[in-house]
């Protein structure tokens, strides 16, 4: 896709006169909207947190159904880390937040980080 930016000289002035000014330049540019970047959200495997804490968290903040918060919650026991849910910067930020406030709570050493994609 291109736009055609045409100078007001050349939208409303003579055509051009052949003496090398620039009237009736057209310049042609692709629209460049970069998207944001997207963050992913991290839960990382610990010795104590227990194992429904974990599952209740991903139910509860990143909308998991049981069974898929169960399944999440054991590859990060067994790999030691997992993704958890990919977001906005401030929608990360926001759910890093509300797990680490929600561990922390509870006494649980449960972390969980971001990271950009
Ligand atoms: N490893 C913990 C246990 O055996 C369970 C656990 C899973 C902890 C996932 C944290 O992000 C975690 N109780």
């Amino acid at each position: 896709m291109s736009f055609a930016i045409r100078t007001p000289t050349a939208m409303s002035g003579p055509p051009d006169d052949g003496d090398g000014a620039d009237t009736n330049v057209v310049i042609e540019s692709k629209p460049r909207t970069k998207r944001p970047p997207l963050y992913k959200v991290l839960l990382l495997n610990d010795d104590y947190t227990p194992m429904e804490f974990v599952v209740h968290v991903l139910e509860r903040f990143f909308g998991m159904s049981h069974a898929q918060a169960f399944e999440i919650m054991l590859t990060v026991h067994k790999k030691g880390v997992a993704v958890v849910g990919v977001f906005s910067h401030e929608i990360a930020e926001t759910k890093v937040a509300q797990v680490m406030d929600f561990a922390r709570r509870h006494q649980h050493p449960l972390q969980c980080t971001m990271e950009k994609e």
